[in-house]
C-alpha cells in the first residue's frame, strides 16, 4: 500500500504593530495586495511532490494557523512543512503535533536553511538548502528505516533547474487561487544586506524557456486563463535570455507578473516585447528615492548608482502599458524621519501607479541580521513572527522606533488611501493615453 504523504505549507502572515493592522484593513491600495499575496499556493511544496518517488499518496495542504483538529483528523504516515519565518513557530506546533501521533515529520524551505539547527528541535529531519535532489533521497531513506537528521544540499550547482519536472499544479483546487506561481530564476546576483533568499541559496541561475512554457502548459490545463506570477527574486538579469523568455510567455496568452531591478529599463526591445506579452506589472525594488540611503544596502553600491534612473524606467514601462509596484523600505541607515515625504514626493511626482512601503527586516541569518547584532541594535532576542516587513525589530540609526512606526503608518495611510489610489490610476491612464496620442502622430 502506498505510504501517506502529506504536504504543509504554512500560509498568510499575521502583523503585531495593532494600529497598522487596523489601518491597514480600511486601505484599498494596501488590502488589495494583502489579499493577492494571501492566496498564493507553495511552489516549493508543489515541486517536491514533483520529485516524490512512486508509492506515496500525496495530499498539498495549507494551513494559516495551528489545527489540532484537522491534525487529528489525518492520517499521514510522514509530513512534510514549509513556512517562511514569519510563521516558523506556527510551523513548528504543526510539526510537533505530528511527531506526538507517530507521524514522521520532515521541515525544510527558506527558514528552516538559515536556521536548520533550530527547526531540527521540532523535526525528524530538516532538508538545507534546495530540495529536489534531497527529497527523493530522503524519502528512500525513510522506506529504508535509516532516515538521517540533517539532509544538506551540496550546493547550488546541485540542482539544474532543466532537470526538475514540471510542479504537481494537478493537486491544487484552482478555484481557491487568483494567481498561480512559476519559477523562470532561482536568486539574484546582487548583494543587498538584508536579503533573505538569493543570498541564502547563493548565485542565480535561469531555467531554460521550454521549461517554464512546460510549466505554464501544466496550469492551462486547469485554468483558462491563469494569472501567473513569477516566483522570482529578480527575473530580467540576463536580457538576452529574458527577450527569449517573454516571446515565449507571450505565446501562451496568459496574464503575468514579475520582480526585477530597474535594469530592465536598459533593453528597450524587451520592454517593447513585455508590453505585447500579457505582462500586467513588472515590482522593482527601488528601495529608496534617498541616493544616500542607497549607499550601504548593497555591497557594490549598484543600486545607488543607479538611483538616477527610477523616473525614466517607471515612465518607459507604463507608458507601454505595463504598470509598475515600486517597493520602497524605510528604517534604512541613511535614513532620517523626513524620508517619510522623501517617498511620497517621488511617488507623488512619478507616474507609478502601486507602491509597497516596508520596513527593514533584519531575518535570521542574514548579513543584516549579524551586523545589527553586532551593533547591540536588535529589541529583542527572537522575533521571527515578527519579521511580517510591517513590524519594528531593531532601533533605526537616524530615528526613533516611535518615529520609524509612525512614520510608515504615516506613509501608508496617505499613499493608499482611496483618494490617492484613484489619482495614481487616472495619471496612468493619462500617461496612457498621452502615449497614444504621440505614437499616432
Ligand atoms: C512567491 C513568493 C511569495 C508568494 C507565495 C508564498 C508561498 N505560499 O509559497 C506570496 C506572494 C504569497 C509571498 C508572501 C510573503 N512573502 Co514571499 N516570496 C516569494 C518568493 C519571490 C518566491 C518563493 C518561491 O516560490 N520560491 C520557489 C520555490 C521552488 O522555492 P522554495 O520555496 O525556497 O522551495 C525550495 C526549498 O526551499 C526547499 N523547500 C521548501 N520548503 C520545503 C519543505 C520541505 C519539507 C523540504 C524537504 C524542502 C523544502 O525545496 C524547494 C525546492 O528547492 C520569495 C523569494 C525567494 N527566493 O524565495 C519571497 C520570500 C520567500 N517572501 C518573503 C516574505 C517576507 C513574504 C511575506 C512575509 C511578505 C508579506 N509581509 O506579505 C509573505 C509571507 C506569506 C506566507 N506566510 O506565505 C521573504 C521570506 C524571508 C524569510 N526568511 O522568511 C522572501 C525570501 C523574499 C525576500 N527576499 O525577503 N511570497
Amino acid at each position: 500500500m502506498d505510504a501517506r504523504l502529506g504536504l504543509i505549507a504554512v500560509s498568510g502572515v499575521r502583523i503585531y504593530n495593532d494600529r497598522l493592522t487596523r489601518v491597514g484593513l480600511t486601505l484599498p491600495g494596501f488590502y488589495e495586495r494583502a489579499h493577492t499575496i494571501a492566496s498564493m499556493p507553495s511552489l516549493g511544496l508543489l515541486t517536491l511532490a514533483a520529485v516524490t518517488p512512486d508509492g506515496f499518496d500525496i495530499d498539498y495542504v495549507e494551513s494559516p494557523s495551528f489545527d489540532a483538529q484537522a491534525i487529528a483528523a489525518t492520517d499521514y504516515d510522514i509530513v512534510g512543512i514549509s513556512s517562511f519565518t514569519a510563521k516558523c513557530d506556527v510551523m513548528y506546533r504543526i510539526a510537533d503535533a505530528y511527531r506526538a501521533r507517530g507521524t514522521t515529520v520532515v521541515l525544510g524551505g527558506l527558514h528552516c536553511t538559515l536556521l536548520p539547527e533550530e527547526a531540527a528541535e521540532h523535526a525528524d529531519a530538516v532538508v538545507v538548502g534546495e530540495g529536489e535532489r534531497q527529497w527523493p533521497r530522503l524519502l528512500e531513506d525513510w522506506r529504508q528505516g535509516r532516515l538521517q537528521k540533517f539532509y544538506r544540499s551540496p550546493g547550488f550547482r546541485d540542482v539544474n533547474l532543466g532537470e526538475v519536472p514540471a510542479p504537481r499544479y494537478d493537486l491544487l483546487d484552482f478555484e481557491r487561487y487568483n494567481r498561480i506561481p512559476v519559477q523562470t530564476t532561482r536568486g539574484c546576483p546582487l548583494d543587498c544586506e538584508f536579503c533573505a533568499a538569493s543570498k541564502i541559496f547563493g548565485g542565480f541561475k535561469m531555467k531554460p524557456v521550454d521549461r517554464v512554457v512546460r510549466d505554464i502548459r501544466e496550469i492551462k490545463k486547469h485554468a483558462r486563463h491563469p494569472f501567473i506570477e513569477l516566483a522570482d527574486d529578480n527575473t530580467f538579469v540576463s536580457k538576452a535570455w529574458s527577450r527569449d523568455l517573454v516571446r515565449a510567455i507571450g505565446a501562451e496568452e496568459v496574464h503575468w507578473f514579475t520582480e526585477t531591478d530597474v535594469s530592465v529599463g536598459d533593453d528597450p526591445e524587451l520592454m517593447d516585447l513585455l508590453a505585447r506579452s500579457g505582462c500586467r506589472q513588472v515590482l522593482i525594488g527601488f528601495e529608496s528615492p534617498s541616493r544616500k540611503s542607497l549607499a550601504a544596502i548593497e555591497a557594490r553600491d549598484w543600486k545607488a548608482r543607479r538611483h538616477d534612473q527610477y523616473r525614466r524606467v517607471i515612465d518607459e514601462l507604463q507608458g507601454r502599458g505595463v504598470t509598475v509596484n515600486g517597493c520602497f523600505i524605510v528604517g534604512l541607515d541613511g535614513d532620517t524621519p523626513d524620508i517619510f515625504e522623501e517617498i511620497e514626493r517621488f511617488v507623488r511626482s512619478t507616474s507609478l501607479i502601486e507602491v509597497q512601503v516596508t520596513v527593514l527586516t533584519p531575518f535570521p541569518g542574514t548579513a543584516l541580521y549579524r551586523r545589527l547584532q553586532s551593533e547591540g541594535r536588535l529589541l529583542r532576542e527572537r522575533f521571527w513572527e515578527r519579521c511580517t516587513l510591517f513590524d519594528v525589530n531593531y532601533v533605526p540609526r537616524g530615528m526613533t522606533v516611535e518615529e520609524l512606526e509612525q512614520g510608515l503608518e504615516h506613509v501608508m495611510t496617505s499613499l493608499y488611501s482611496a483618494a490617492e489610489t484613484r489619482r495614481r490610476r487616472l495619471r496612468y491612464v493619462e500617461l496612457i493615453r498621452s502615449r497614444r496620442k504621440e505614437n499616432a502622430a
